[in-house]
């Protein structure tokens, strides 16, 4: 969890954690992905493999706290407990017998964006590649719930993963757990996601069953969830109340962290890159858990943005928008494009994101220099 993790890892540590998970799973395990750390595995997708509208799960990012465990993929039992009427102990077997659905969802980590913060936070160096989008087939949280009957006086859900660990300066070992609001667990899109793209979920990315919470950045879709409670008080626990927070270090109290601020990304051309003049086709990705994006502005060489890219048809309402651009690259020379995202809230990207001491939701607009010969 230190900014200097990157440098650390060599490239035959590289190698090493690649073929430990391809070894670990039948998928066939990463392919082309940028290893931040290889234990627990961190790993960010480049920025030119998001080109399509779903991201496979061997270039899906990774953001794991602890050592994944290695769970069952048919004995694994799911615990229901807590303020519920009629808890429950299910195998997925069982969970998938409650009905699915299927939603199609992009999955952003808080830090994305992380390194382009002044001064640089601690925690892992991401840069834009922490976020995918995947189709996900699960039960609604909202079925289980039916059928377990929360108390009247449950007021969260937490979800608790079979992964456990010491966290910096902490002292005991705990799992990774984070609990939603009553309210959000019911949203008929909150999935306890059994597959990912069609296919069961890799171990890396939380299988055999995971949250997925649309719209809320990822800390909240808990991998190798193991156990979920029905709280009647508010969770504590650490990766509720001391990470996940907004903490600007003003005087101000930390607040949680929860929606996906806008944003958008470049995917082609890629930072440093070499064009011939003339037309320059540029696309991206942009989205927000706040609602679709509904506007996507260019600008070039730090001039205000004043044409706008044309967007695709959204895929999801939980997903990013594929969005691209038809630039007059005349000049000869290096040139920046940025590219700015605004939502059907209104958000809109700004050109530096605000800083707060863990380093979360910096959605600021990304700066790609091409050379045009
Ligand atoms: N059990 C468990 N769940 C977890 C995490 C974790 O470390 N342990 N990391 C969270 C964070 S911070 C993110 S961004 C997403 C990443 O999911 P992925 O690794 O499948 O991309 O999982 C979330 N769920
Ligand atoms: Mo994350």
């Amino acid at each position: 969890m230190i900014a200097t993790t990157l440098t650390t890892v060599d490239a035959s540590q590289r190698t090493l954690a690649r073929q430990k998970t391809r070894e670990a799973l039948p998928g066939g395990g990463k392919e082309r992905v940028r290893i931040l750390s290889a234990e627990p595995l961190n790993a960010e997708t480049p920025l030119e493999d998001l080109g399509d509208d779903l991201t496979a799960q061997s270039q899906f990012f990774v953001r794991s706290h602890f050592r994944g465990p290695n769970l069952s993929p048919r004995g694994h039992v799911l615990e229901v407990v807590g303020a519920v009427e009629r808890a429950l102990r299910l195998n997925p077997a069982d969970l998938e017998a409650m009905g699915t659905r299927t939603v199609t969802m992009t999955l952003e980590c808080a830090g994305n964006g992380r390194t382009g913060l002044t001064p640089l936070p601690s925690g892992e160096p991401w840069g834009l590649g922490a976020v995918g989008t995947a189709r996900w087939t699960g039960v609604p949280m909202r079925a289980l719930l039916e059928f377990v009957r929360p108390r009247p006086h449950a007021v969260e859900i937490l979800a608790i993963g079979a992964d456990r660990g010491r966290p910096p300066d902490t002292v005991d070992e705990i799992p990774f757990a984070r609990s939603l609001p009553l309210a959000k667990a019911k949203d008929p899109d909150t999935l306890l996601a059994l597959q990912m793209n069609g296919r069961p979920i890799l171990p890396e990315h939380g299988g055999p069953v995971r949250l997925i919470v649309p719209g809320w950045y990822g800390m909240a879709s808990v991998k190798w969830l193991e156990r979920i409670e029905a709280l009647a008080e508010p969770f504590r626990g650490y990766y509720q109340l001391d990470r996940y927070v907004y903490d600007h270090a003003d005087g101000n109290p930390p607040t949680p962290v929860r929606t996906i601020r806008v944003r958008s990304v470049i995917v082609s051309p890629r930072d440093g890159d070499a064009a011939r003049r003339g037309q320059v086709i540029v696309r991206g990705k942009a989205w927000s858990g706040e609602g679709v994006v509904v506007r996507v502005q260019i600008g070039v060489d730090g001039a205000e943005p004043s044409r706008d890219a044309t967007l695709l048809p959204p895929i999801s309402p939980h997903a990013w928008r594929a969005w691209e651009f038809a630039w007059d690259a005349t000049n000869p020379g290096g040139h920046v494009l940025r590219s700015y995202a605004t939502d059907a809230k209104g958000n809109r990207q700004t050109d530096v994101g605000r800083w707060n001491r863990y380093g979360y939701g910096n959605n600021a607009a990304q700066a790609v220099v091409v050379t045009v010969q």
